[in-house]
């Protein structure tokens, strides 16, 4: 058999959980891929459609949908999580500091953490916050994986065009690879699934969650009861 006609259509995954904030995220084993961007990339809808389930994350018009940590299980083996979108203007001061916490509390401290998907609309991308999480996963060693969603809006030609001037604009960041990707389409998919399963399959040290630091909990605690 080829390395093509395994690669499987799509992969199965089953919503596990919720949690808002690191305290209260699973406990891990096996490896967890997380999918960032910008609130309204496409986040879940690329979930939805490497999972062949249009059901298997919620999908919104409305920006700011996802404001949990919702956690997957894959039945091929380690975790997929749809981190809240960020940049969700309307959310209010105090939603967004908590977004902020958490999600940055989750990169820093969740040693499972075998890889990042960067979301971007392709109409739109390199936006401020993509930059810092470029910035941080090298300066971090997670690997990084960029989709330039919505592709179908674009041509091909244009999409061949601005795939091509991401790449460029790239240079400080040699490992993180970009793709087009299109989650209405399927476009990218192959491409999307080979990655997902090579960083699934990252050996994870000692393989259990590390503890989460003291002065975090209690700082968790005392900050986000009243905010969710
Ligand atoms: N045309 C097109 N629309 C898309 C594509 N992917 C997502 N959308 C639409 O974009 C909107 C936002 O999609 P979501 O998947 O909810 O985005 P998200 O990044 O999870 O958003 P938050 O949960 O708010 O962070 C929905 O109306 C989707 O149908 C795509 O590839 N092409
Ligand atoms: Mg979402």
């Amino acid at each position: 058999m080829t390395k093509k006609e395994s690669l499987p259509e799509r992969l199965e995954a089953t919503f596990l959980t919720s949690a808002p904030d690191l305290k209260r995220c699973p406990t891990g084993f096996g490896a967890e891929v997380a999918f960032a961007g910008r609130s309204n990339a496409g986040k879940s809808s690329v979930l939805n459609q490497i999972s062949g389930n249009k059901r298997t994350a919620k999908v919104s018009k409305t920006p700011g949908r996802t404001q949990l940590l919702n956690f997957f299980d894959i039945r091929t083996g380690g975790r997929i999580v749809d981190l809240p979108g960020y940049g969700y203007a309307k959310a209010g001061k105090a939603a967004q500091k908590t977004w902020q916490k958490s999600v940055n509390h989750y990169l820093s401290y969740r040693n499972h953490l075998a890889g990042i998907i960067l979301v971007m609309d392709i109409r739109h991308p390199n936006q401020a916050f993509d930059m810092e999480m470029l910035e941080w996963s090298t300066k971090s060693d997670i690997p990084i994986h960029i989709l330039l969603n919505k592709a179908d809006k674009l041509s091909g030609g244009a999409q061949k065009q601005i795939l091509q001037k991401i790449r460029s604009s790239y240079s400080d960041y040699p490992y993180a690879t970009v793709q087009c990707f299109s989650a209405m389409r399927g476009l990218g998919k192959e491409e999307l699934i080979t990655k997902l399963l090579g960083l699934l399959a990252t050996p994870i040290d000692g393989d259990e969650l590390e503890e989460t630091p003291e002065h975090l909990i209690e700082d968790l605690t005392s900050e986000t009861e009243e905010e969710f």
